[in-house]
């Protein structure tokens, strides 16, 4: 998907205060539909937000009708209502609910980046981007 050349990701986060941070990553690659679209990410650059991503190398991509993460169950359905690289199941959930900066209850369903603002709190935005190195 993004093997031809070599990228990096930019992911920009804000809460509903209106504080902001980042995290870079030198190195973003996705496998082919064939390896499950494995997320290929390291290279992590701390702009204030931290890694919340390299708990997700390495992973396939999930979705509620393709569970493709470590955990026994299915962690898109059951535990973080999106569709992500989840591993069991995770750090940051970009694609969960949009909960007006609520709490995530005992599950991760809202939009959150772990090493940010815990697990807990969700988010108002999570951007991902991705630029060509190479
Ligand atoms: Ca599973």
């Amino acid at each position: 998907m993004t093997s031809r050349y070599q990228y990096k990701l930019r992911v920009d986060v804000e809460d509903f205060e209106g504080k902001k941070a980042y995290s870079l990553y030198e190195s973003f690659s996705v496998e082919s539909e064939a390896n499950g679209y494995k997320l290929r990410v390291s290279g992590f650059v701390n702009g204030g937000a931290g890694d919340s991503m390299s708990y997700h190398n390495g992973v396939k991509f999930s979705t509620f009708d393709k569970d493709q993460d470590s955990w026994s169950d299915n962690c898109a359905m059951k535990y973080s209502l999106g569709a992500f690289w989840y591993n069991n199941c995770d750090h940051t959930n970009p694609t969960g609910l949009y909960m007006w900066g609520k709490d995530n209850g005992n599950l991760n369903i809202g939009v959150n980046w772990y090493h940010w603002k815990s697990n807990r709190k969700t988010l108002k935005s999570i951007t991902m981007k991705i630029r060509r190195v190479m």
